[in-house]
């Protein structure tokens, strides 16, 4: 067995094959490795309840993260609770393995802002919707820090399709030359919606972007958690030190886009069998069983863990309160404007007269 950090098969940081074989020492202990399945299972599960949630009208829109899970739990895992994350809207693992709850993941995607009131204690960002905008605000968190003195890093997700975006460019640039403690951790999963991977950038791989800002590149096999784990730690310690690293996670998106599209029109059915092999569930199953940690019981109650969890948070979203129009108005300005003001009061007369009408309708149409 070789030592793991110096473990690089061509170019990319592996611990455990596809067939579970495990390749150099991690030293990680068994109930670490435990939890890594665990968390695996439970944002699978949850990301296959959402999606069913939408197609039942009871979300109104998901990005699936199934076969990213290796590559959001590990890192998520690896960083320290006082480190910061600024997810994407993929990063749905990553949320709940930093304790924000699936509730609240859920009721965002609902359209409820609410969900969105992240716990006190709890350091990550919500969910950055438009793509890239969250690096520059990653690299100035993280110099903020820098300044404060604080012994603490910030883990900046992002996808390929944003590697094109000029935030990434100024982030990156800046990072590099303030020393800012940050990690940019990239989800190569291969596809911007419709967009492959190779029509993104002429660049052999986006890690190698990294030396141009004079920060670390990192190639990682982004399904395997163990791999991810240990890269993450590495450039967690590298942060530290005043040196931030761009780390290409190599994952595939097993899913559509998100619920509005069909990657059937665009993406070869060949691709997605070549990585269900790389499954990162089954890659973990595998070594497990391995290591004599797995069996089908245990991972049973797992499920059922999981699954009874995902219910609690399906019926705590039930109850919560339904939003008014008017509510939109709370969540802008601690003090309401003039003009926001004198559009509310607009709104309230508009809805007013709206109930008369419908009002009228119903008498019109007459008696059944
Ligand atoms: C600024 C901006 N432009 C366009 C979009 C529409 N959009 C949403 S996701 C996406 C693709 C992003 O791909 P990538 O960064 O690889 O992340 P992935 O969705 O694969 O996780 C685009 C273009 C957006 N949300 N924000």
């Amino acid at each position: 067995m070789k030592d793991s950090v110096n473990f690089v098969k061509e170019g990319i940081f592996q611990i455990i094959d596809e067939r579970g074989e495990c390749h150099a020492d991690h030293n990680l202990s068994k109930n670490k490795l435990r939890e890594m399945f665990w968390w695996m299972i439970y944002s699978r599960r949850a990301s296959e309840k959402a999606l069913k949630m939408q197609r039942q009208g009871k979300i109104g829109t998901f990005l699936p993260l199934d076969g990213q899970e290796a590559s959001q739990v590990g890192s998520a895992m690896a960083i320290n609770k006082e480190d910061w994350i600024f997810p994407t809207y993929r990063e749905m693992g990553a949320q709940i393995v930093r304790s924000v709850p699936l509730v609240n993941i859920l009721l965002y995607y609902a359209g409820d802002i609410r969900g969105n009131l992240i716990p006190k204690n709890v350091n990550n960002l919500p969910f950055y919707i438009p793509v890239g905008t969250q690096i520059p605000h990653a690299t100035g968190t993280a110099w903020a820090m820098k300044i404060q003195k604080k012994r603490s890093v910030v883990l900046c997700y992002l996808g390929d399709g944003a590697t094109s975006k000029g935030d990434f460019h100024e982030g990156l640039n800046f990072a590099g030359v303030m020393k800012s403690p940050v990690i940019f951790f990239c989800q190569n999963n291969g596809w911007a919606i419709s967009v492959p991977r190779e029509k993104q950038t002429a660049s052999r791989t986006i890690a190698q972007k990294a030396f141009a800002y004079g920060m670390e590149g990192l190639i990682v096999d982004g399904n395997d958690v163990i791999a991810v784990y240990l890269a993450v730690q590495h450039a967690r310690k590298r942060a530290m030190e005043g040196v931030p690293t761009l780390i290409e996670a190599l994952t595939y998106r097993m899913k559509m886009h998100s619920t509005a599209d069909d990657p059937k029109r665009y993406e070869d059915n060949k691709n997605l069998k070549i990585w269900e092999k790389k499954d990162p569930i089954k890659r973990m199953r595998l070594y497990l069983k391995k290591e004599k940690i797995w069996t089908r019981g245990w991972e049973k109650t797992l499920e059922k863990k999981a699954d009874r969890l995902i219910e609690d948070a399906v019926k705590k979203m039930g109850k919560v309160s339904q939003l008014t129009p008017e509510d939109m108005f709370n969540s802008i300005y601690s003090k309401m404007t003039p003009k926001l003001t004198e559009e509310l009061e607009y709104l309230k007369e508009n809805l007013a007269n709206r109930e008369v009408e419908e009002e009228t309708q119903e008498i019109k149409g007459g008696f059944p």
